[in-house]
């Protein structure tokens, strides 16, 4: 299989983020890429080649052109202010607060165009959430130009962003600029299947009244489990995507024999909704060891993963997402695309 990666993720390495009221070294830590390219390298897989500029029109398919404009200027706007650390939001509009004024301020703008504080914003940022997306759109290409599945081994993962908000290490939803761009290149049908630990409330958000992207999650539950505010089981599509939405909150504790049988419940949705293609939202935050999140897949469950994805028989685009068990992650990801071919 091919993987579509670049160096540039490296220009994206926040200080530290605010993890049960202290303080911590940033988990979304470039040495996550780094990690997964290695073992990549390792096992042969296939071979890795840079993305290519895809520019802003794909990404202005899925997102607001204002979010989009904040991101590009958010770190020189943060300069101005004398500051040279990370950007980070601090207030947010919540019930009853006004969202139909735009601040003009940074710290104002920061927390408008956010829904948490895990999401710095440094130097670098731009061109890595850039390029990340660029890797998406490149692995796309390659799938439709060799009929093939692909790896986009993205880094800045996506699927917490919506149209017009980052959190959650998110800021651009890779995942859904790739899907955009497949049903504007003719495809009909997408499903996006969500394996990482945490909900891909991002995604969800943006197809969730639409039924030519099926979405399915399966995720810590939010009544106990981050992003809290969505990702629930009666979150099912409204208006033309009622029906298109499927969501499986899973306990705290959650093995193989109780995950198993929730993926192949997801993947018999896909079969029934029969899409021209699948993207697969790659997060391997599911391990046992992973410092954030509480599942316990182990290893050879994620050649399991695979092989059930695998039997779909669809071109598939796997677009990484989180995972923070660092020496784990390229073998649990590596895994997954392993079992996939098999
Ligand atoms: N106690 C992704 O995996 N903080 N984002 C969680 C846990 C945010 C995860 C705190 C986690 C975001 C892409
Ligand atoms: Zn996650």
């Amino acid at each position: 299989m091919l993987t579509i990666y670049s160096d540039d993720h490296h220009l994206h390495h926040g200080n530290a983020e605010l993890i049960d009221g202290t303080l911590k070294p940033c988990f979304e830590m470039p040495s996550r890429a780094d990690m997964v390219l290695q073992r990549v390298r390792q096992t042969g897989l296939g071979d890795i080649i840079a993305p290519t500029e895809h520019g802003l029109e794909p990404l202005l398919r899925v997102h607001d052109a204002g979010y989009v404009r904040f991101l590009e200027q958010a770190w020189s706007l943060w300069q101005a202010e004398g500051r040279n650390h990370d950007a980070l939001p601090l207030v947010w509009p919540v019930r009853g607060l006004r969202t139909d004024r735009i601040p003009q301020d940074i710290d104002g703008l920061m927390g408008y165009y956010s829904f948490d504080a895990g999401v710095p914003i440094t130097a670098g940022t731009w061109q890595a959430i850039r390029s990340s997306a660029n890797v998406a759109l490149t692995g796309l290409d390659t799938m439709l130009a060799t009929g093939h599945s692909t790896f986009a081994l993205c880094r800045p993962p996506g699927h917490h962003a919506a149209a017009d908000y980052m959190g959650g290490y998110c800021y651009l939803n890779n995942a859904a600029i790739a899907a955009q761009a497949m049903l504007d290149r003719g495809a009909k049908r997408v499903a996006i299947l969500d394996v990482d630990y945490h909900h891909g409330n991002g995604t969800q958000s943006i197809f969730y009244q639409r039924s030519d992207v099926q979405f399915l999650s399966l995720h810590g539950d939010p009544t106990v489990e981050y992003p809290f505010f969505l990702g629930h089981a009666d979150e099912t599509g409204e208006g033309a995507g009622l029906g298109f939405n499927h969501n499986y909150p899973l306990a705290h504790g959650t093995d193989w024999s109780h995950y198993g049988p929730a993926l192949a419940d997801a993947c018999s949705k896909i079969a029934a909704y029969a899409p021209d293609a699948l993207v697969v939202s790659l997060g391997v935050d599911t391990f046992e060891q992973d410092p954030i999140s509480r599942f316990l897949l182990k290893n050879a469950d994620y050649l399991r993963m695979g092989e059930a994805i695998g039997g779909l028989g669809l071109p598939t685009l796997f677009v990484m997402e989180g995972g923070y068990a660092v020496e784990d992650i390229g073998v649990n990801a590596v895994n997954v695309l392993s079992g996939f071919e098999s």
